[in-house]
């Protein structure tokens, strides 16, 4: 019973969203360096370049590229086993398109894996989270271009080699799945690089983009296992369920259509090919899709090796009677649960979901799981003495991880590991804010920017500990 004994314990991060020094050691600018700063409500915008005097949260973040020795130093005092961050792309290829990498950027993960190292640490790491190099959104259209994918697979080639001996677990496209809602411009910016024209057919755009990501997944997958056949490479699905609002079969035949549409790009990236729902949906949209024989090769050749999944909340989807093919559609159908609790943010509390979730997974694919991602946004108050009471973040994670536990108690899930979003607060990644805070230790800035970038423990710091040194068992 519990949790395996290597099982990997730890929190996850992304560069864009910690790191600052967006200028430094030659980097050069991400998608994430045009997005300003939003709020709850108050969408970010994605501005055409970087604009003097526009708030763009991501610039400083939370100075991790100064302060990381003294930030993985409070995490393996938390017993960490694994720390999920990713490489900033532009550090490595400023305008994406270079032939040869920038070692300074090569040099600043070197150092930053080692000093995880140091602890015992494992880095276990994304090489696309939300950070695709902004030059290729202005020379190629990110990937409306069949191009990015010989880009995306020589920054991960140049990874997988030189880190091989330093990172075991690697993800290749940070909830590639996020897209499944086309309407949404941040989300087609932050997983592909699209900027959308009036005229554009968003859905189909979506599909090619996605099309050409799955291959760029799958040729590094292939040439991961090649370099060294140790390396672990999984993909990064969002795992937000969506439930039948009602037992009426007409809810529950929405809900199979909007779970097709959101989890597709995993069965490409587990089985190497398109279920044929999707041929089905695209042949109805009337979509042809630029898709070629050695592509279908690569998918087939570069299946993942487990599925590294985020867990934050569930939705409802209602029937709205759109007929037999019953569509959803993820901008209008999809709800909060009545049944269910909501953070500051709105997103719903679902403790329960983590499990239905992980049995999903494992039923469809069969593979391995790494819940890669899970967390409490919210606003954290600290006293006059400086400590933060979080309380409510304990009972979140606390209700998740035994809900986790019971999966693998009473189901027998194949989970390798757990990374909870984020041990230490940054940069929220939907609205820009800081004052969405998700972790065990507070950082001292504001969504104005000002603050003295202090790290103090909140109460949570020594629970997660004890978590950890009794392997789950101890909530
Ligand atoms: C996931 C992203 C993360 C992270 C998290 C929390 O979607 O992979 O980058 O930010 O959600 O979301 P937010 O920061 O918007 O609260």
């Amino acid at each position: 019973m519990g949790f395996r004994d290597d099982f990997l314990w730890g929190g996850a991060v992304a560069a864009h969203q910690l790191e600052g020094g967006w200028q430094e050691g030659g980097k050069g600018p991400s998608v994430a360096d045009v997005m300003t700063a939003g709020a709850h409500g108050v969408p970010r915008r994605i501005t055409d370049g970087v604009i003097p005097g526009e708030n763009y949260p991501n610039h400083e973040a939370i100075d991790f590229y100064h302060h990381y020795k003294d930030d993985i130093k409070l995490l393996a005092e938390m017993g960490f086993k694994a720390f999920r961050t990713s490489i900033a792309w532009t550090r490595i290829f400023p305008e994406g398109d270079e032939e040869q990498p920038n070692e300074a950027g090569l040099k600043f993960y070197d150092d930053l894996f080692d000093e995880c190292l140091k602890y015992d640490i494992q880095p276990v790491v994304t090489l696309a989270h939300f950070e695709m190099p902004y030059g290729l959104v202005k020379k190629y259209g990110g990937f409306r271009s069949r191009k990015c994918i010989d880009f995306f697979v020589r920054f991960a080639k140049v990874c997988f080699t030189r880190f091989q001996h330093k990172v075991k677990y690697w993800m290749t496209f940070n909830e590639i799945n996020n897209q499944a809602n086309y309407n949404s411009t941040h989300h087609l910016f932050q997983d592909s690089g699209l900027l959308i024209a009036e005229d554009d057919d968003k859905e189909a755009l979506m599909y090619q983009a996605a099309h050409y990501e799955l291959v760029a997944s799958a040729l590094a997958v292939a040439a991961a296992h090649e370099i060294n056949p140790n390396l672990q490479v999984g993909c990064m699905l969002s795992m937000s369920p969506v439930y039948p609002h009602t037992c009426k079969p007409e809810d529950m035949m929405v809900h199979v259509n909007a779970m097709h549409k959101r989890f597709w790009f995993g069965e490409v990236h587990a089985f190497g090919k398109y279920p044929a729902h999707i041929k089905k949906h695209l042949e109805r949209r009337g979509i042809t899709l630029d898709i070629t024989e050695n592509d279908l090769a690569a998918l087939k050749a570069g299946t993942v090796d487990y599925i590294g999944f985020s867990y934050y909340a569930s939705n409802v989807v209602q029937d709205f009677g759109r007929g037999p093919a019953f569509e959803c559609n993820e901008e209008t159908d999809i709800s909060n649960n009545e049944y269910l609790p909501k953070s500051d943010w709105s997103w719903t509390i679902d403790p329960l979901g983590i499990r239905y979730a992980l049995n999903w997974v494992y039923d469809h694919f069969r593979l391995p799981m790494f819940i890669v991602e899970n967390g409490f946004g919210a606003i954290d108050v600290k006293e006059e003495d400086g400590s933060v009471d979080d309380q409510y973040r304990i009972d979140y994670l606390g209700a998740h991880i035994k809900a986790m536990k019971d999966a693998v108690d009473y189901e027998g899930v194949d989970l390798i590991g757990y990374t909870m979003w984020s041990p230490i607060d940054l940069v929220s990644a939907s609205t820009g804010e800081m004052k969405k805070r998700y972790g065990f230790i507070y950082v001292d800035k504001d969504n104005e920017g000002n603050g003295t970038l202090a790290r103090s423990k909140k109460k949570s710091f020594d629970w997660y500990k004890q978590v950890i040194a009794s392997n789950g068992e101890n909530i």
